[in-house]
């Protein structure tokens, strides 16, 4: 699949306020600083389409891509910045969850993780919130370019191994890196899949 066109629809602070006609979401969400915003611009091929910052924390709103008028790419707030609140009910806020689990845009979804990292555990949680609550998603490790391929594989591994202690199959992964460009091909390709099934 191709990206030809790609523009700025909303900002919603609520999900009553994301587009109401029928297109598709593709959402992006992870720990703030992940590269949301920065692998929505490399899959558009536009540089300043999502808002970069170096500061984690910055996005609280979910910001709606519309591409080629057939569906929308999703940059959701990230999570994992609320370390002030002692509540793991807060742990990830009502926009996130309400999105995640009641918007049904919501099509698919790719949780964006750090490929330098070890399994972190507020990703885990969330994915083990996504599992129990059957919503189709899978992974995306960012920020390859910064780690050898021997690192590379080693941490990727290292999540298949953490994940398969508790899940029977495994989500789909993929490696990217928006700094070099690596995985767009594969990444578009992927959700080119997910919207030609149903
Ligand atoms: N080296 C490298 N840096 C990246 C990559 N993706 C994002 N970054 C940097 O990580 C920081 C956070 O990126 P951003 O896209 O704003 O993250 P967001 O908070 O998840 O939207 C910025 O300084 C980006 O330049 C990548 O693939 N490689
Ligand atoms: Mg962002």
């Amino acid at each position: 699949m191709q990206i030809v066109k790609a523009e700025f629809r909303c900002s919603s602070e609520r999900i009553s306020q994301v587009p109401s006609d029928s297109l598709r979401d593709i959402a992006f969400i992870g720990r703030s600083n992940v590269g949301k915003s920065s692998l929505i611009n490399m899959l558009t091929g536009r540089n300043g389409l999502a808002k970069v910052s170096g500061t984690p924390g910055k996005t609280r709103l979910i910001n709606h891509f519309r591409i080629d008028d057939a569906w929308y790419l999703v940059d959701l707030p990230g999570y994992g910045y609320a370390r002030t609140s002692k509540s793991q009910r807060n742990e990830f806020s009502k926009l996130i969850t309400d999105y995640v689990l009641r918007c049904e845009k919501m099509h698919y979804l790719f949780v964006l993780v750090d490929a330098r990292l070890e399994p972190q555990k507020i990703d885990l949680r969330f994915i083990e919130m996504l599992g129990m609550n059957g919503i189709p998603f899978g992974i995306v490790f960012t920020k390859a370019d910064k780690l050898s391929k021997t690192q590379l594989a080693r941490n990727v591994g290292r999540y298949r191994e953490v994940l398969s202690e508790q899940w029977e199959e495994l989500p789909p992964m993929l490696v990217t890196s928006s700094e070099r460009g690596t995985g767009r091909d594969e990444l578009l390709e992927f959700i080119g899949q997910c919207l030609a099934q149903g």
